[in-house]
């Protein structure tokens, strides 16, 4: 089935002016890009965005992070899109992550780990209202 996905190209991305590269990945990979913008979280916004890790040692160093520059959200659309971007990223820790995988190709470390994706097609959803209304999504309206 034809899903949506919501990918953030992380501070890390932005500074290291990898967008450009990660964005060619994602694109060669067949996914559809149908909501972008460049965004710059606040504080409060990443505490929110990841507060299921809010318990984690990592998490204060996360939410710095995440708010320390400008990031690129994306909704992107695919047959399976959250499971295979999942896969086209690869592991948390680029050191685990398969070869030919976005992290292990230019990621640095587990927390500066360039792109984020969502886990499941509910997080999705509500990842994806997080940054973008219905009307900054903007489908295909050509045939494939
Ligand atoms: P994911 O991004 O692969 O879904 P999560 O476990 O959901 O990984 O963690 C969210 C983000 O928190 C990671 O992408 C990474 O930036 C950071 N993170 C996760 N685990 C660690 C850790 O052990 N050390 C430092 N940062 C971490
Ligand atoms: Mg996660």
């Amino acid at each position: 089935m034809r899903e949506r996905t919501l990918a953030i190209l992380k501070p890390d991305c932005v500074r290291r002016k990898l967008v450009g590269k990660v964005l060619d990945r994602i694109l060669e990979a067949g996914f559809e890009i149908v909501g972008m913008k460049l965004v710059q979280m606040t504080e409060a916004q990443a505490k929110q965005f990841y507060a299921v890790h809010r318990e984690r040692p990592f998490y204060a160093d996360l939410v710095r992070f995440m708010s320390s520059g400008r990031s690129v959200a994306l909704v992107l659309e695919k047959e399976n899109a959250v499971a295979a971007f999942r896969e086209l990223i690869g592991a948390t820790d680029p050191k685990e992550a398969a070869p030919g995988t976005i992290r292990r190709e230019f990621a640095e470390n587990k927390q500066e780990n360039i792109v984020h994706g969502s886990d499941s097609e509910e997080t999705a959803a509500k990842e994806i209202a997080f940054f973008f209304s219905e009307a900054e999504l903007i489908a295909n309206q050509l045939p494939e």
